[in-house]
Formats: structure tokens, sequence, C-alpha cells
């Protein structure tokens, strides 16, 4: 099974070309200007941590003096590089779907500049280089060297597809050929791996791209030795004659916080920082592809069934805890302290998207569908200039002030962040949307996603083309037009968990399918202009949490199609915990064009609790009289929609009667 590129695909779906818009007129030349510290910007701390690095960016700065062209230090976090990465891919993305000859300038020029930082040996990581040379891959827990070199390997890959310009690219290699003569299990090489994962997902693409077998030889090699010598992160760091940290409070971690606790295809749970995990599931799955290695996709299905099965939010967050950005347990699911990083929705996607390569299952594509359209973008302000880098799903603006536990909890998307990592994440996911919708294997074509896009695929050595027309995530109804070139193929086609009555017909005519894991799949042989018709009936549901997350016991949230609801104190008062949905309730959707950007509002008949005048002073009472409520219309807005007009309280989870 493989990727369509992202070239061969034009998005020209409503709902998510407003995005890739908005990404490449504000966000890419935005975060462009703040990465110079142009941007005239407050940049927050993502909680309240005075160690946080967030006077300036300074990520293009650092890449000036490494090059030798200004003098100064390195500021910021260890991995500061990273943003610029992610924004040089965000652009790769933006340029594979649309010339900007002066946006590619500027790309080229940042390209001249990290080759320009890079070390004559190919090392590259502007911290190092400019402050500590000698330091060098002697504290992979804190260091980030290889994180750093991942996503510039990736931005690489991106850039080099984009536009064909292989300079890029031959800077990757040169990389990835340093990290290759010092990683390894040879004699006088390090034998361990990066305190966290990304260099592996970096590695397969750079294979993909150069067909270099070295270059997946040592992803695999990243993938298989993480955790054999579980002590490998913490015995480095005890090694390192100069004991003063890299980046503060990360050697207090355990192995498990780097999923070094034991060999990966070994792991069982979902443990540890969570965008770390699911870097890591990312490129296991994809090694596992790519190497045919049967436990290696065992093991993803472990992983993935833990962390999706009892860690997972229903937006589609992870992370429970702001305490090192990480799992917890089991059903350990709070809604007002949780974490739920831009970053970790994102890495989720990217691992449900690799799964699917390994093996079309709909409850991959399920998750794929509902980590992009509640918990990435909820990341992002509609303007396209203010992130969230924590995504709650239950917010009182008082607390988040008062309340030290909940520092991390924003009311309103900053600017910017100290720690910039969710921004260009997000950037990068939007502009390469297109490459979630397809994957192809010899005999048949898969379609995870509803969003429309014309498309052209090889198929048995004829070119294919698919047009997509839709309405979603509004509207369920899904229009397929396909120039098969009187070929038999197949056709399969996702029904979502959330559907459950659909009709697919084609050519206006009822068709035979079989369905299988959640695919329907259309053989047939396919003549040109042929037209599928697939109709899923979008109803307003509330969901229930297993009982055992005890912060979501007798509460539903609502979710109609892919999108996650919340009320919101601007429509809804305040008070939110007081509002109960009685049985029975009605809901009534309409599109709303003049709200949020055009979202379908959700209106019903709630009840409000009366909090009567004899409470008077009192905290506590044994007072045994009826409760009272009062009739309330409520009005839900889709989850990634909210904190976009006043500041105020925010609920997905809604008691139930
Ligand atoms: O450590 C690099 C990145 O910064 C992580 O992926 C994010 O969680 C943030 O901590
Ligand atoms: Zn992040």
């Amino acid at each position: 099974m493989e990727d369509i590129k992202l070239k061969n695909i034009k998005v020209t779906d409503k709902f998510w070309s407003r995005y890739m818009k908005i990404v490449k007129e504000d966000m890419i030349p935005f975060q462009w200007k703040v990465l110079n510290d142009e941007a005239n910007i407050i940049i927050e701390r993502e909680r309240n941590d005075k160690s946080i690095p967030a006077e300036k960016s300074h990520a293009v700065e650092n890449f000036k003096i490494a090059a030798g062209l200004k003098k100064g230090h390195h500021y910021g976090y260890v991995f500061q590089d990273s943003d610029v990465y992610k924004w040089l891919e965000a652009v790769a993305y933006a340029l594979t779907t649309g010339e900007d000859k002066k946006l590619e300038k500027t790309a080229d020029e940042v390209i001249n500049l990290i080759e320009m930082a890079q070390e004559d040996d190919g090392y590259l990581d502007t911290y190092f280089t400019i402050d500590a040379k000698e330091r060098k891959f002697k504290r992979l827990l804190e260091s980030h060297e290889l994180y750093c070199a991942g996503h510039f390997i990736e931005a690489s890959v991106a850039y080099y597809e984009a536009t064909g310009k292989d300079k890029v690219l031959k800077i990757a290699c040169k990389l990835a050929d340093c990290i290759d003569r010092n990683f390894g299990r040879e004699e006088g090489k390090i034998h361990g791996y990066d305190g966290h994962e990304e260099i592996e997902i970096g590695l397969t693409k750079l294979y993909l791209v150069t067909k270099e077998e070295r270059y997946l030889k040592l992803g695999r090699y990243f993938i298989t030795e993480r955790g054999k010598d579980s002590g490998f992160l913490r015995k480095q760091l005890e090694e390192d004659k100069n004991k003063q940290p890299i980046l503060i409070g990360m050697n207090n971690f355990e192995a498990e916080y780097f999923q070094a606790h034991k060999p990966i295809v070994k792991q069982e749970t979902a443990e540890g920082h969570a965008v770390r995990f699911v870097y890591m599931c990312t490129a296991l799955a994809e090694v596992a592809r790519l190497t045919g290695t049967k436990e290696m996709y065992n093991a993803c299905k472990v992983l993935w069934d833990s962390v999706t099965k009892k860690r997972m939010y229903v937006t589609g967050g992870i992370g429970s805890t702001v305490m090192g950005e990480r799992f917890t347990f089991d059903y350990d699911l709070p809604n007002d302290t949780m974490y739920c990083e831009t970053c970790a929705s994102v890495g989720l996607v990217f691992f449900a998207h690799n799964m699917l390569k390994n093996e079309p299952k709909g409850i991959f594509g399920d998750v794929l569908e509902r980590s992009l359209y509640n918990s990435c973008i909820s990341g992002m302000s509609l303007d396209g200039k203010h992130f969230f880098y924590v995504n709650p799903l239950e917010v009182d603006p008082k607390a988040s002030e008062r309340d030290p536990g909940k520092s991390h909890v924003k009311v309103k998307r900053p600017a910017w962040f100290g720690c910039a990592c969710c921004p260009p994440n997000l950037a990068r996911t939007l502009t390469s949307i297109g490459k979630y919708i397809y994957t192809k294997d010899e005999e048949t074509i898969y379609t995870h996603l509803y969003i429309s896009n014309e498309s052209s695929m090889n198929l048995k050595g004829e070119e294919i083309i698919v047009k997509q027309e839709t309405d979603y995530p509004w509207k369920g109804n899904v229009n397929i037009t396909v120039d098969g070139k009187d070929k038999e193929f197949t056709i399969a086609l996702r029904i979502p968990n959330w559907c459950n009555k659909y009709d697919i017909k084609v050519n206006e005519e009822a068709v035979k399918y079989d369905v299988l894991d959640g695919y329907a799949y259309i053989s047939r042989k396919w003549e040109d202009s042929d037209k599928v018709n697939l109709n899923l009936l979008m109803e307003v549901q509330e969901i229930k949490a297993n009982p055992y997350v005890k912060d979501d016991f007798g509460k539903v949230a609502i979710q109609r199609g892919p999108i996650v609801y919340c009320l919101e104190q601007e429509d809804n008062g305040k008070d939110l915990h007081l509002i109960k949905l009685p049985k029975n309730v009605q809901y009534k959707c309409e599109f709303d064009s003049e709200l949020l950007l055009g979202v379908v509002k959700i209106k019903a008949r709630g009840e409000k609790f009366i909090v009567k005048d004899d409470w008077g002073e009192s905290l506590y009472s044994s007072d045994d009289n009826e409760d009272l409520y009062e009739e309330k219309v409520l009005t839900f807005i889709p989850y990634y929609s909210w904190a976009n007009r006043n500041d105020g309280e925010m609920r997905v989870w809604i008691k139930k009667a």
C-alpha cells in the first residue's frame, strides 16, 4: 500500500481550502516574521514557568550565528532549529500545491543559511555548533540533536519533492551520513538513540526519496535499539564530565518517559511523553511496512489499541497531564487539567496514516478523521495567527488564572509560545492535508477522508483520475467521479464509525459491494465518468465514555459527523456546569454562515439548575428540597471553533439526565 504523491492531489474542498489558503497567505508569512523576531508580538510561556525562554524566537538568528554571519550565543530551547525546519516543510507543501516565487526565494535563502550552518562533517545543530561543540551526541536524553535532524530531513524531502531542487536533499544526506557514522551496532559507534523520537520518521522518508538502503537500515536501527539498554540515556548523562544540563528538568524523567523502558516491540501500553510516543509509532509503522517486519506491525497494533481505546479524548487529543506532557493510566482523561498538545494530535494523525498504509482498517481512518477535525484544528484560531499548545475539553477562565495547576489551560490562543513546537507542526499538516485522503495498492483505491479534490493516481500502469465533491463535514453526501479507462479495479470507501446508515450508488443505481473492516469495496470495470454516490446519514449523536472514565460518567459529548461539539459561555451564559440535557432531548441543526466563518450549530432545549437564594452564604447544606431546573435553549458549536469570540467558559462533556 502506498501514498498518492501530494503533487497529484488538488484539494478543492470548501472547508480545507480555507485552511490551506490561510496557512499559505497568513500563517506562513506571520511565522516567518516570528522566527526572525520581526512580528511585534508577545510570546507567551506555555505555562507559568519562568525558565521558559520567551523573550524572542531567535530561531533564524541562531542559524546566522552558527553560519558565522553574526556573532552571539544561541537563544531559545535546544530544539529551536526545528521551528525553522517545520516552517520550511509547510512552505514545501504549500509550493507543491501552488507556485509562489517569492516564498520559494525565501525558502531557498533559508536553505543556503542552513547549508552554511552545517559543519564540514555534516553535523547540523545550531545550539551545539554555537555554544557546545564538545558536547555533541553526549547528552541525548536532553539534546534533541536527532530530533532536529529528523525534522530537517522531513523538510528537505518535502522541499525536494516540491521544487525538484536537490541542494536541500544533499544537505540532508550529508547530515544523515554523519549520523550513520556516529550511531550503530558497530564498534566505536554510539549504541544508542535520541531522547525524542523523530529521526526515525525522517530517515524513512529520506530512504523513500533516495532509495538508499542505508537510511532505512539506520531508521530501523534506532527503532530496534530503543529500550534494548533502558539505561542508555541516563548512563550517557552520568558519563558526561560536564554535568551542566542542556534542558532543565528533563533528566528527572525515567526511561518510560522516553519510551525506552523496554524494546519497542515488547511495549504494550502508551507511555511517557505523548508526542514522543506517537512519533515513535509513526516510524515503527512505516519501518514495519517498508521492511515487512510482522513483529513490528504487531507492536503497532498493540500500541494503537492502548492509546485509542483507553487513553484518547473524544476530540482525538492525547496526553492526560501537564506534568511531562504525558500519558498517565487507562481511562484517566480529566477534561480541565489534561494536556492534549496540538503536536500530539498531529502525531496521532501521522500514526493513523502510516497504519493505513499497512492495513486499510476503519479504526485507523476514524481516528485520523477525529483528530484532524477536532483537536488538530482547535490548535489554531480562525484567523490563522493564534495558537493553542494545549487543547482542553473544559475551561473556566477563573481557574486558568488562579489555579497554578491550570496555568497551561489557556482561555485565549496566544500568538506564539516560548516552546513553539505546535504552530508550525499544524502548518505543515494543513498544507499537506491532501496526502491523507487516499492510499492505494495494485488493485484498490482507498478513500479514507471525504474532502473535495481532483487527483490522479497510477493503477496497473494507467493514470486514473478521481474527482471527489462533498459538503463534508456539514453534510454526508460524497460524489466521486472516476475516469476508469475501462479498467477493472476496486474503490474502497471508508464508512465512518459515527455513521449508522448509508447508501452507495454507481451511476444512480444500487450496486453490489462488500464491507470489510469499515470499508465498502466496489469492484467493477470502471468506465470514464462513472459516478459513485455515497450518502452518509449525519445525525446528532450523544457520545458516552466508558464508565471507568470518571470525569465523563453521567455526561455526554455531542457529535455530528466527524465534528465534536461544545458549549461556550458566549452562547449559553456562565456556569456551564449547572447545565443538564434532559432525557429525549431533541437536537436541531442549522448551518449558520455568519457564525464562526460558517458552521452547523446545534440547538437543544436543555435545563439549567436554579441556585436558590436560600443558599445564602452557606457552602454546604443538608437541605433535601427537590432540585429545580429552568428550561434553557442551548447552542452547541464545533469544538475546533471555540475561543474565537469573547473569553469565557467552555465544556465538551455535558451532564445528561
Ligand atoms: O521536545 C520537543 C517538543 O517540545 C515536544 O515534542 C513538545 O511536546 C514540546 O515539549
Ligand atoms: Zn507542540
